[in-house]
């Protein structure tokens, strides 16, 4: 059994890439970027996970349902209502079936353990706490949620602080504690170190768990030289005081992962890394179609002989 960190829009590929190798996956997901709307809860994180596991993700948004339809929000429009945060007809539906389970005492995990058995998704999707964490950005004097910096302001502001409201006091999820336990192969996935996995890891247990489990955790960088290539980690990282490279990466996983993947191009800071009693593969870490995706799985399986 693999598992699986993934938050943000890319980790769906790597997800994606050791399901194509018939590998028994489960997918730990991040549930900082979780945001109220309208009343609706939404959950990015999770739902591009089911999505993209079911075959109707919005591939080049990396979020929401592909082909959505938008009366809704335009009738929220109509409203008076703001809608920078473009939910479409198909994915309201799951916000809305989502809140009414959460409202009728269903918890988050049996909802999207629900809603994978709806979507016809195998792989196990576990949310990393059941209790409210929310990413929070201090930017130019606003605190700000993620959504609220990343979507509605385009993450234009400078980063003056990140925070995760309510990872001290989240119990994490037992169930991802024993995926973390009894999988053969951890993996952090390629996504925003400060905002699709530090809130997992910003849960005391969750990052204990993984640095007494490091020997088996293998972090899949998201970044060639200093620029990610999907996303705004580069920014995140800098504004964290993180050195913008595969060896700041390697400094902010080093309690956590025993190995590390980076791309080729990056091979010049293999030994520095090994510096920090990391393993370092180098591959094409770049993932830009299926193919690419199966084959950077199929490296990481090869090399570690699973
Ligand atoms: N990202 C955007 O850039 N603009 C949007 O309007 C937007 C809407 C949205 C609706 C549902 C959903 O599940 C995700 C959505 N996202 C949108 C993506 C989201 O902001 C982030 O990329 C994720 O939180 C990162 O994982």
């Amino acid at each position: 059994m693999i598992t699986i960190l993934a938050g943000g829009t890319g980790s769906i590929k790597m997800v994606r890439g050791f399901a194509s190798h018939d590998q028994e996956v489960t997918v730990i997901s991040n549930v900082g970027d979780n945001y109220w709307l309208y009343g609706m809860y939404v959950c990015p994180d999770i739902d591009t996970i089911i999505y993209g596991l079911s075959g109707i993700l919005d591939e080049e948004k990396g979020w929401g349902v592909k082909k959505d339809t938008n009366n809704f929000l335009r009738q929220m429009e109509v409203f008076g209502e703001d809608t920078w945060f473009r939910v479409g007809d198909r994915d309201a539906a799951t916000h809305l079936i989502r809140t009414n389970m959460l409202k009728n005492g269903k918890n988050l995990s049996d909802i999207t353990q629900w809603m994978c058995e709806k979507f016809a998704v195998e792989s196990k999707v576990i949310p990393i706490t059941d209790n409210t964490l929310e990413t929070r950005i201090k930017s130019n004097g606003e605190d700000l949620h993620l959504q609220e910096f990343w979507v509605k302001h385009r993450g234009r502001g400078t980063i003056e602080g990140i925070e995760y409201v309510g990872a001290d006091k989240a119990r994490p999820n037992p169930d991802a504690i024993s995926a973390i336990q009894d999988a053969e192969l951890v993996v952090i996935a390629p996504g925003n170190p400060l905002t699709s996995i530090g809130p997992m890891m910003g849960i005391k247990g969750v990052r204990k768990e993984l640095t007494k489990n490091k020997k088996k955790v293998v972090a899949v960088s998201p970044l060639i030289g200093n620029k990610s290539f999907s996303g705004p980690a580069d920014k995140y990282m800098e504004a964290a005081g993180i050195e913008v490279s595969v060896f700041g990466l390697a400094q902010f996983y080093a309690d956590v992962c025993s190995k590390m993947i980076i791309d080729t191009k990056d091979k010049a800071l293999a030994s520095k890394i090994q510096g920090l009693d990391i393993q370092v593969l180098d591959t094409k870490i770049k993932m830009q179609n299926k193919a690419a995706e199966g084959a950077l799985a199929g490296f990481i399986l090869k090399q570690l002989k699973l």
